[in-house]
């Protein structure tokens, strides 16, 4: 291995010079693209005078080069693979130089790359330097002026950030387009597209009164799949201007849908670039959680414009001032326009099992972290997800209306700048009065803090004392943690009222639902008043990215999922007492002992079906099991055998237990209603194919029949590849296997549907699983420089398939190392992910330990990228 070396957050400098403008042209070629650009540079004010001149550039092959009209001779600058150096310049100067680029060869998708027959760009974090000679740091920002030259015929339509100044013909049949952006931006945001593309155009009027036209621009076949994101774009508008005050800046907004990308989409000023699966959808092709998912990343990379361009981030450490931030704007938005309770189930379900594995594993980091080879290996759970965690709880210490005067004040402070997480904090500080020294840990220290609560109610006093202890066990290269400020939300509930008992707390009245908080390491709260025994609910709406731990009782926790009054955690309580009965099971699986169902989690499960009270999405989560990989989460060392078979057998006991009940529920929600993606179809759909799961789970004669009838029907894509996914997983291949021979030739030419068709075979249980991966990877829809299809295929197999992929041969292992030793040299960004379920090896058996490390070992034979070298050392480490 060569060997890459980190760099440092407290190494910041500003830079050396600064380019306050940035012209730039590009006359396309697919194999030797012209980029012209010019750079009016200056000095950095807090930098000395006499510095050379430092420009990042990766992969270019120099043309020319002039400084202020003179060509510079060849002993006055010096060029190596990471860019170029101008021993001499003025104090400001205009720097012209012009490389050749070439798209088409470019696999990693990062820079100037094509899509199909299409051009576009990718430059975050630090693409940029492979289109051109600049200094590819966030906290350079310029105003850009872009001309793109391209053929008339096969690239019609040429676009860019910012408005549209000037276009025209050239000659021999090419033509040009100048695009103005008057933003000071960082290069990161810099975005070029061009090809024969087809647009959706509509309008937005502002708070102000300002028209801005919006338009999506795809290939011509998709042009019915955009309705769906243009209205949720409409709805993220108008939702940033009330909720954050926040108005959109340009004439132009528009999004591109493209088939071949690293990330879901970027959000380039005024032209975000989407993964065509983050943005198209159809009732006929994507299904609910798509079109979720679309709502929610229009809305996130929209959000962006304030939170990410308009302020942006000083270096790339502060990653998560503006992702961390957006995803909790997203996340508020997404609450707001649908139902806010399984929102949050869904993240907190999701975050508890990625991102406390992430923070489990050898390459967990600090929200801020302080130090990286390969920034591409940060865009990770921790910094989105556990930095949204962060912001929440800010928000919920400071109170809405504070947060709100907290981000006003950081948006009107900060407007143009390139800033760091200390500057959006000590904003909320500011106008909060609240001391957030402590909390500030949040950002430095990686790891899954673990509290562990105790409680005690002393009848004659009528007090109830509450114990919390707090540790963060050690991460690689953090020992030694110290302790957090930790927001607890809690109540406490009554057991003969059932009821929240109003809270009392050092003679304070606090209502029946509070916050406490968490700073020392050991922390007694002694609640008085208190009239009659509770159960504590504790950490309610997940108020902290924690793990806590309560000794409840299985009554307490059926008690809690019939009565607390926060709907989240009533799910967790449902969650936590399927996981007990889960470890019984487990142990049972393991010592061979015959394995009894706990009659308290059927009787939980048939309240909740006979009751059919709630929002049926809500009722839908609190049927649906934890899953593998949760389970195995909470395992200290991962049985993969014993985890699937204790959770079929669970599956199928409460499905021949409460067969008659999941019929009835599949039945009374069926409908025929013209689809539509509102929050209360979705929860009907979900709620009838969790039932169905349940009934096929067991083959149920008439679930059977019910799964080919969905399928059949034909009513929208939800439904059916709910069905086919049942009954490709089922044994019933007399069914599944023209069902399913039928669907692949049905959407041969639809890519997106035919992701969904690799997933759902490769995740089966069944043994053929693998061999199923390895055939289909030879399919002529696959493609291993597809980023999409490499997940579909690969990711859901490694991630989703847990039996299959940690089977006892190593093949599952090696396929993935096959793969991964591939896309080492096509796309290192998307190597360094996938290859992720490898490096969790320390949490496994003795046997497939050995087998993980060796593939990780054949893998680190090769000749690394930076992105693989610095995960590959880490888990090896
Ligand atoms: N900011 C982009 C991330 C792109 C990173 C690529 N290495 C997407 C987003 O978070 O909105
Ligand atoms: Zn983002």
């Amino acid at each position: 291995m060569s060997e890459p070396q980190p760099i440092h957050l407290s190494d910041y400098r500003p830079p050396a010079h600064r380019v306050t403008r940035t012209e730039l042209t590009f006359d396309l070629a697919p194999g030797a693209t012209r980029v012209k650009a010019r750079l009016h540079l200056e000095r950095h004010p807090e930098r000395e005078a006499g510095e050379p001149l430092w420009l990042d550039g990766e992969s270019l092959v120099l043309k020319s080069i002039a400084l202020d009209g003179q060509p510079l001779e060849e002993d006055e600058y010096q060029q190596s693979n990471a860019g170029l150096k101008v021993h001499q310049v003025p104090e400001r100067f205009i720097l012209d130089t012009e490389v050749e680029i070439a798209p088409s060869e470019n696999t990693a998708l990062e820079g100037l790359y094509q899509s199909g027959g299409m051009y576009c760009t990718q430059c975050e974090a630090e693409g940029f330097r492979r289109i051109t000679f600049y200094p590819d740091r966030p906290d350079v920002m310029a105003t850009f002026t872009t001309t793109v030259i391209g053929d008339t015929q096969s690239e019609p339509i040429l676009l860019s950030n910012g408005n549209p100044t000037e276009r025209g013909e050239l000659p021999n049949g090419r033509h040009f387009a100048t695009w103005e952006d008057p933003h000071p931006k960082p290069c990161y945001l810099f975005a070029l597209v061009a090809g024969d593309l087809k647009k959706v155009e509509d309008h937005f009027t502002t708070m102000s009164g300002r028209e801005v036209t919006l338009q999506i621009w795809v290939e011509e076949e998709n042009l019915g799949k955009t309705e769906h994101a243009m209205e949720s774009l409409k709805r993220a508008m108008r939702w940033d201007e009330q909720a954050y005050g926040r108005e959109y800046d340009l004439d132009l907004f528009m999004i591109v849908a493209v088939n071949d990308f690293n990330m879901g989409a970027m959000e380039n000023k005024g032209l975000n670039i989407f993964n065509s699966a983050a943005v198209l959808t159809h009732s006929r092709t994507a299904t609910d959680a798509t079109f979720q998912r679309v709502e929610g990343i229009v809305a996130h990379e929209y959000f962006h414009n304030w939170s990410g361009n308009r302020v942006t981030c000083r270096d790339w450490f502060q990653l998560s001032l503006k992702e961390g931030f957006t995803v909790f704007r997203d996340q508020s938005f997404s609450a707001d326009v649908n139902s806010a309770p399984v929102k949050r189930i869904e993240e907190v379900s999701f975050f508890r099992t990625a991102q406390f594995a992430e923070d489990a594993g050898p390459t967990a980091h600090p929200v801020r972290p302080d130090q990286y080879i390969e920034i591409g290996n940060f865009y990770t759970l921790t910094i989105y997800e556990k930095g949204a965690e962060i912001v929440r709880m800010l928000c919920n210490l400071v109170g809405e209306e504070k947060f709100r005067e907290g981000s006003d004040l950081y948006f009107s402070r900060f407007d143009g700048q390139a800033v760091t997480i200390e500057d959006f904090v000590s904003c909320m500080a500011e106008v909060s009065g609240l001391d957030l020294t402590q909390f500030m840990r949040w950002y430095s220290q990686a790891g899954t803090p673990e509290i562990d609560a105790f409680g005690e109610y002393d009848y004659a006093r009528g007090q109830y004392r509450l114990l919390l202890r707090q540790r963060t066990p050690a991460t690689p290269g953090q020992s030694e943690k110290q302790a957090l400020h930790i927001p607890v939300r809690l109540g406490l509930v009554g057991t003969k009222s059932g009821s929240d008992l109003t809270l009392t707390l050092d003679g304070e009245s606090l209502g029946t639902d509070a916050v406490i908080h968490l700073r020392e390491e050991e922390q007694e709260f002694l609640f008085t008043d208190v009239e009659e025994a509770p159960v504590p609910s504790l950490l309610r709406g997940f108020s902290a990215p924690v793990k806590l731990a309560f000794p409840y009782s299985r009554e307490d926790l059926a008690f809690l999922l019939a009565n607390d009054s926060d709907g989240f955690n009533r799910w967790d309580a449902g969650q936590r007492l399927t996981l007990l009965a889960l470890d019984d099971l487990i142990a049972a699986h393991r010592n061979g002992v015959e394995k009894v169902m706990d009659s308290r989690v059927v009787d939980a499960f048939r309240i909740l079906l006979e009751e059919n009270s709630d929002d049926k999405a809500v009722l839908a989560e609190m049927l649906t099991l934890p899953s593998e990989a949760y389970i195995a989460e909470q395992q200290p060392l991962v049985d993969v055998d014993a985890i699937h078979a204790a959770r079929e057998f669970v599956r199928q006991s409460l499905a021949h237990e409460l067969r008659d009940e999941l019929l009835a529920v599949y039945r009374t929600n069926q409908s025929d209603a013209a689809y539509e993606p509102t929050p209360e179809q979705i929860g009907q759909r979900a709620l009838k194919n969790v039932a169905l799961s349940y009934l096929m789970s067991i083959e149920d004669e008439e679930g059977v029949e019910a799964a080919k009838a969905q399928f059949g029907t034909d009513h929208n894509m939800t439904d059916v590849r709910h069905a086919l996914t049942l009954l490709v997983h089922s044994s019933c291949s007399e069914i599944a296997d023209p069902a399913l021979k039928a669907f692949g030739q049905k959407w041969a030419q639809d890519p997106l549907v035919m992701d969904q068709w690799f997933s759902l075979q490769v995740t089966r249980p069944q043994p053929d699983a693998l061999d199923r991966v390895r055939y289909l990877m030879e399919h002529p829809a696959f493609s291993l420089k597809n980023p999409n299809k490499v997940r579909a295929l690969i990711g859901a197999f490694a991630n989703q398939n847990r039996i299959n992929f940690h089977r006892l041969d190593g093949e599952g292992y090696r396929l993935l190392a096959d793969v991964v030793i591939k896309l080492n040299r096509l796309n290192p960004e998307i190597a360094a992910r996938i290859i992720t379920p490898l490096t969790r090896w320390k949490r496994f058996d003795e046997q497939r330990q050995e087998l993980m490390k060796a593939e990780l070992e054949r893998i680190a034979g090769e000749d690394l990228s930076p992105n693989l070298y610095e995960v590959i050392s880490k888990a090896l480490a």
